[in-house]
């Protein structure tokens, strides 16, 4: 089977990803025995991917692939973005991340949003990038316990429910990492390569 490193420390994007690859042994920074906090000081997805996937690249001569991504927000001029991580301060924590997105968004009624993944992917040397997104809304209060996340507030169009409602497959049918992994799948597997 091939092995490709997936650059990431984020293990619900780890599995996410592995069963959008079945055909791949996909191998996590841990696999490979990177425990460090790989800088992502760039200002945009694109950015961000490359420094992941190049950092892995450089320390280790291994090809790989990396995930950047983010919920942006039409009311807040697409913030969190790129700071979707740590939006609340650090340590990273999802509940306040929430937690603040909501009280910044008390009383508005424009709610469009949309989840961004932008994948780097290193091979021979050259560098590749796929984007997904996906649109919806952000809701009032949580629901949903699945995923991770933002997830228990965004609810995609053409749904009633959020995406921690949804089983992980039905969420990587229709998601951002799940459109961008689609690209990626088909790059590896036409003649590129
Ligand atoms: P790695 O950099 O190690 O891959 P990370 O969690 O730090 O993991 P990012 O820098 O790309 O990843 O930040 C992504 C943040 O955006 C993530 O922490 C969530 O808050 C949010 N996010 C991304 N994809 C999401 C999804 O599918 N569902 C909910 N929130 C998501």
């Amino acid at each position: 089977m091939n092995r490709i490193v997936f650059a990431t420390n984020n293990a619900h994007k780890l599995e996410e990803v592995r069963a959008l690859l079945p055909d791949y042994e996909v191998v996590s920074l841990a696999d490979i025995g990177c425990y460090d906090d790989i800088p992502e000081t760039a200002t945009t997805f694109y950015g961000n991917a490359a420094l992941k996937a190049n950092y892995v690249t450089t320390k280790y001569g291994l090809d790989c692939f990396s995930d950047d991504s983010g919920l942006e927000i039409d009311a807040l001029n697409g913030a969190p973005g790129v700071f979707s991580a740590r939006f609340a301060g650090e340590p990273v924590d999802h509940d306040n991340n929430i937690r603040k997105v909501l009280e910044e968004l008390k009383g508005v009624t424009n709610r469009n949003a949309r989840f961004i993944t932008v994948i780097a992917l290193i091979r021979n040397g050259e560098s590749y990038f796929f984007e997904g997104t996906v649109e919806g809304t952000i809701r009032t209060e949580k629901s949903g316990e699945g995923g991770f996340g933002y997830d228990p507030i965004f609810q995609p169009n053409g749904y009633d429910i959020t995406f921690a409602e949804m089983s992980q497959d039905k969420k990587s049918s229709i998601s951002h990492r799940g459109n961008a992994v689609k690209k990626l799948v088909q790059f590896l597997e036409s003649d590129h390569i």
